[in-house]
């Protein structure tokens, strides 16, 4: 018997969403226990520079900024940011979890004379809690590249203050 090359593409393509889905990586809002956490103290820098989660702001419509500082001192040269995020909306209660949103990686390029950086993350927030605001926050965590191609390790999640706006 012989198999089409778009039979064999299906099947791939089959074979292919199953870790995805045992993962729940599909779907628009599936929940996501949020990792461990600090809140920012302006302290946990990575050869030299800081990366702060500002407070989410409400753009028109459905969208959401979830801003991002960045700031490097001017020493030793150039550098590379690779800040990670996660986005979600807080639900209260022991038992709930918090409505996950959506993830995003940035690469920022830092020269010496570089002032601080405002990056922005705009998600799209629906109407999830149906009788009062939505309470929205994000979580990032960051490495640095130096100029010799050294990575610095990734610093824990830090968390923003939680916002709210209404849907
Ligand atoms: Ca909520
Ligand atoms: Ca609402």
């Amino acid at each position: 018997m012989s198999i089409s090359p778009t039979t064999t593409r299906s099947i791939r393509a089959k074979i292919a969403l199953v870790p995805a889905l045992s993962l729940g990586l599909l779907g628009g809002s599936v929940a996501m226990a949020a990792p461990a956490q600090a809140n920012y103290d302006g302290h946990d820098d990575r050869h030299g520079c800081t990366v702060k989660p500002l407070d989410p702001k409400d753009l028109r419509g459905k969208w959401v900024d979830f801003r991002i500082k960045v700031d490097c001192d001017g020493k030793d040269g150039k550098k590379a940011v690779h800040i990670r995020q996660l986005r979600y909306e807080d639900e209260k209660g022991p038992r709930r979890t918090d409505d996950f949103l959506g993830r995003s990686h940035f690469f920022e390029h830092i020269k010496k004379s570089d002032d601080a950086k405002i990056i922005h993350s705009v998600d799209k927030v629906r109407n999830l809690d149906h009788r009062g605001a939505e309470e929205v926050y994000h979580l990032v965590s960051f490495r640095v590249q130096k100029d010799n191609g050294h990575w610095s390790d990734w610093t824990e999640w830090k968390k923003s203050d939680v916002v709210e706006i209404r849907r």
